[in-house]
């Protein structure tokens, strides 16, 4: 296998986002990433990945809460309330948008990995509507500062800065980890699969969120239980 990954991206040059919802997350990750970040390498984020774990599953005590019936999903209307009780003023029609770009098994409810990406994207997008830096936007300190560091893996990973991983942006943060290993194009590859939900050929943040979901062992997949060794 030749390592001539990189040089032949497609030759599509702007992404133009599909849903309102994806223009404003684009919009807010440009915006994110003239603050720089802190994410040095691939390796760095893969560190983080126990406390991502962690901070996910202390989750798991909020989305009981607003579970109200306990039936293992947020419907709609526990969420317009969680939305109230986190005073995240968002529209309805916001609330609706987040919610089905959420709803990846089309259940018409959050289960909890849909829930904390949901959770992951108000965190980005509220950051326009707060003028006041360094304050928790949404009453959850803890698990804000696991999304930040989300956030700042994602802007590692998209070198141009616009608001997607491409697959030669993955390939080169792999490479700058494993330089020298001939697997690193191969793991790049695998990586970027496990993150191309659509498989569209782009990572967008909801999807790369999903993938860590993934990656940190929280998702709840009964319909496709692929065994897929955890190897980094
Ligand atoms: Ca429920
Ligand atoms: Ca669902
Ligand atoms: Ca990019």
């Amino acid at each position: 296998m030749g390592g001539v990954v990189g040089k032949n991206e497609s030759p599509r040059s702007v992404w133009i986002p599909e849903t309102k919802l994806e223009a404003k997350m684009v919009e807010a990750l440009q915006r994110r990433s003239s603050e720089g970040t802190a994410m040095i390498s691939f390796n760095s984020i893969i560190l983080k990945f126990p406390k991502i774990d962690e901070s996910f599953r202390k989750c798991k005590a909020i989305f009981e809460q607003f579970d109200e019936d306990s039936n293992g999903v947020i419907d709609q209307e526990e969420l317009t309330k969680c939305f109230r009780r986190l005073e995240v003023s968002f529209t309805d029609e916001e609330i609706n948008d987040l919610f089905e770009a959420c709803d990846i098994n089309e259940d018409m409810g959050m289960k909890f990995n849909e829930f904390i990406v949901l959770l992951c994207l108000v965190y980005l997008l509220k950051d326009d509507r707060t003028a006041l830096h360094g304050k928790s936007r949404m009453g959850m300190p803890n698990l804000e500062a696991t999304f930040e560091t989300l956030v700042e893996a994602f802007v590692f990973l998209d070198k141009n800065n616009d608001g997607y991983v491409s697959k030669s942006e993955m390939v080169q943060a792999i490479n700058e980890t494993t330089s020298g290993e001939r697997s690193s194009g191969r793991i790049a590859m695998k990586r970027f699969e496990e993150m191309d939900w659509d498989k569209n050929g782009m990572v967008n943040f909801k999807e790369f969120l999903f993938a860590f979901t993934r990656w940190v062992g929280i998702d709840e997949n009964e319909d496709d239980e692929e065994e897929e060794e955890e190897k980094i």
